[in-house]
């Protein structure tokens, strides 16, 4: 089954039901090659110094720079690109909120054999999610053009629907090939991996993901981002990086203060003496709506 492409225009409604069916799609033209561009040099000082992977799922010919929110100001402007967080928000509506998870460029050099096919919510500890929850959603911009040739990432939609733990071969997979500053999006149970790159060009992708806000964040936003950068942040951002509550509760500072008051006091939204989200009427109502029988007193 070939990789559904939508425009820059679709809805996050069309967006996520196209997840919700294959987990994955390619939303084409989303940002001009020239933010790309942006992108790269503002990376340029760390793509000279950060080594290759250190394993093969990593990629020995492969780089890979993080830290993307305090390394590179365009960087910013992706992880909160409407659309995508538009779709996002669609497609994981069923936790209270999400938030980011990784920040990470990925530099497929020439040489590269393809990774091995997995799904990136093994990340948590293997642990089975249902299927009808997906706790992740990806992006993949193209920083480069996706070729199968240079090492488009390989995908198999619809592959949310099959068991855990299955393994797959490079033939079993198909490319998500597309034209730079076009977005690859795939929900956490896609079975996908890197591809071979066969050519003489380095395949560069940025790897933005978001999670249901109650996992644990694989790149700690926390310590990536220096505490004098946080600072002036906006707050969607700062928000978005985990300076809010996770679902009623979680994160909260010390006499449950909102954690936003680490970095922008002023932005606070303690009330009572409690942080945020603790709308306890609202986990009422979605207990409710999803027809369960338990009461939050
Ligand atoms: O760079 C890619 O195409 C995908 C890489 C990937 O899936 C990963 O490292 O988890
Ligand atoms: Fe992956």
């Amino acid at each position: 089954m070939a990789v559904e492409h939508l425009s820059a225009s679709a809805s996050p409604e069309k967006i996520a039901e196209i997840l919700d069916r294959d987990a994955c799609c390619v939303i084409d033209s989303v940002a001009p090659a020239e933010q790309m561009d942006r992108v790269r040099d503002e990376l340029h000082p760390w793509f000279e110094k950060v080594p290759m992977g250190r394993d093969e799922f990593s990629g020995r010919a492969t780089q890979r720079v993080g830290g993307l929110i305090a390394r590179s100001q365009t960087a910013r402007e992706l992880v909160e690109h409407p659309v995508v967080l538009g779709a996002v928000g669609k497609a994981l509506a069923h936790a209270t909120n999400f938030q980011l998870h990784l920040t990470q460029t990925i530099a497929i050099g020439p040489g590269e054999p393809a990774q091995s096919v997995h799904r990136d919510q093994w990340a948590f500890d293997f642990f089975p999610f249902p299927q009808s929850y997906p706790v992740q959603c990806n992006t993949l911009w193209a920083m480069t053009d996706f070729r199968e040739e240079n090492g488009a990432t390989r995908v198999i939609p619809g592959s949310h629907r099959l068991e855990d733990r299955l393994q797959f071969k490079e033939e079993d997979t198909e490319p998500a090939e597309m034209s730079k500053g076009s977005v690859l999006l795939y929900t956490g149970g896609l079975y996908h991996g890197g591809g071979a790159n066969r050519s003489t060009e380095t395949r560069v992708g940025i790897n933005i993901t978001y999670a249901v806000a109650w996992l644990r964040q694989e790149e700690n936003q926390y310590l990536s981002v220096p505490r004098e950068i946080a600072k002036e942040l906006p707050e969607s951002l700062l928000r978005l990086m985990g300076y809010a509550q996770g679902a009623y509760a979680l994160g909260y500072i010390d006499d449950t203060r909102d954690p936003i008051e680490a970095v922008r006091p002023e932005l606070s939204r303690t009330r009572d003496g409690f942080g945020e989200v603790g709308d306890l009427d609202e986990v009422r109502d979605r207990l409710r709506r999803e027809g369960s029988d338990f009461e939050v007193d």
